[in-house]
């Protein structure tokens, strides 16, 4: 993606405001122990705008009746800073590479940001953001307020999310491109555990395994922390101690995949440890698959992420009956939440900049979105049966299964996204036992 590509999306989120300022602040750094730091990663939606992956910066927009106006603050060159970190962008460096009217030194911002808001009546900022950015964006409205002979002054706060995550929804082909790039490198990772996985493996090795890949492949970083739960572990949703030994016989379940240039990938394939499925497992697994390939067939435009949520709680439903671990008729096992025991959790979720991308799911009527062609969701259904619960076939306990792939909205229909990575019975042994 250029810097034409972040102009046009500023310029998209300018038609959607009214008149007045927007303030967007980058993420702020986070402490790990003492002084050390996490790994920075931008704030998503300033990314989505700006391109800009360094800290300490802040997007202005403004809009009039007559004009709009956009400036960048970043900070400028510190020699001191270059000398432990490296040289930041800069303020002349920031001029060539962003399509800006005007990128400032971010030390003058609090000096300014009262006459950026001079005259505006409508103030967009993240309601929820806390940041020191907007704190003094806060405090130069209430003084603008109090200025006597000032008529016209910030009233509103508005939400920029909204505007901003009601864009990210439809991705373009750049993005569909660099989310192929994340889930590529992802697929590999998840090759390879299946082929290294052998009992008496730790959890961690798998992961390891996986992580030398998204490295390797210059992925920056994991998209979220990998689940990889042996056994019984895969029946605990967000399982991320990865500390157990993998015992034959047992499935794996690994929820892991790398972000690429931001954008994030999101798979999950559950397989034999020692490379062959038992037909207890086989009969779980194949019934969580049927579900899953019959919700992917019904993507397309119009389609609702409701009814594939309904749909998909039906299906699970019958699965249960059908392995026999729910007695009774589907109408009233649904009513009954029986289902949801060992199918907690949604169908899937927006994915993009964000893993879980926190753009709408409904309308301002509260009615579900209907898909459209440059949406990417997950599809994930799963199903999950203790090793102490007692309700359940013995045969089935223990067994905890997910299978998950990114799917893109089409004109047409639907493409899946990750369907290069081994999903049925054969493909998963036949990778798993390929040296
Ligand atoms: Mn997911």
């Amino acid at each position: 993606m250029n810097e034409t590509h972040f102009f046009n999306r500023r310029e998209k989120l300018l038609e959607q405001m009214k008149e007045g300022a927007a303030i967007i602040a980058s993420a702020s750094h986070a402490f790990r122990s003492n002084d050390t730091e996490y790994p920075y990663r931008q704030n998503s939606d300033f990314y989505y705008l700006t391109g800009f992956e360094e800290s300490n910066a802040v997007l202005v927009l403004t809009k009039t009746a007559s004009e709009a106006k956009t400036i960048l603050y970043v900070e400028a060159y510190n020699a001191e800073y270059a000398l432990w970190n490296g040289a930041k962008l800069g303020l002349e460096g920031a001029v060539e590479r962003f399509r800006v009217d005007e990128v400032r030194d971010v030390a003058q911002y609090p000096g300014e940001v009262k006459d950026l808001l001079r005259e505006h009546v409508n103030l967009y900022i993240d309601l929820f953001d806390d940041s020191e950015v907007l704190r003094k964006a806060k405090t130069a409205v209430q003084e603008l307020r109090e200025t006597r002979g000032v008529k016209r002054h910030i009233r509103t706060y508005r939400d920029v999310t909204h505007l901003i995550r009601t864009l990210r929804l439809i991705k373009s082909s750049e993005e569909i491109e660099t989310i192929r790039q994340a889930i590529a490198i992802t697929a590999k990772a998840h090759h390879i555990a299946m082929r290294e996985c052998h009992a008496g493996m730790r959890e961690y090795q798998l992961q390891a395994a996986m992580s030398y890949v998204f490295l390797e492949e210059g992925a920056k970083s994991e998209a979220y922390g990998a689940i990889v739960a042996g056994g019984n572990n895969a029946n605990t949703l967000h399982y991320v101690d990865n500390r157990a030994e993998l015992r034959s016989g047992d499935l794996v379940l690994i929820d892991a995949a790398c972000e690429w240039e931001l954008y994030a990938s999101d798979i999950t394939r559950t397989f034999p440890v020692s490379g062959t499925f038992s037909d207890a497992q086989k009969e779980v697994y194949n019934a969580v698959l049927d579900v899953q390939l019959r919700v992917i067939e019904a993507i397309k435009p119009g389609v609702k992420r409701d009814w594939l949520q309904r749909m998909s709680e039906e299906l699970l439903c019958d699965a249960l009956v059908a392995l026999g671990i729910l007695k009774g008729e589907r109408g009233a096992l649904m009513e009954a939440k029986e289902h949801k025991k060992f199918a907690p959790h949604g169908i899937g979720h927006w994915m993009g900049l964000d893993v879980h991308d926190p753009c709408p799911y409904v309308d301002e009527s509260g009615e579900s979105l209907a898909f459209e062609p440059g949406m990417v969701m997950t599809i994930e259904p799963g199903l999950y049966f203790r090793s102490d619960d007692e309700s359940v076939p013995k045969r089935y306990r223990g067994i905890g299964i997910r299978i998950e792939d990114d799917i893109l909205v089409t004109e047409n229909g639907y493409d899946n996204l990750s369907s290069m990575i081994a999903k049925t019975v054969d493909e998963i042994e036949a990778m798993c036992n390929q040296l």
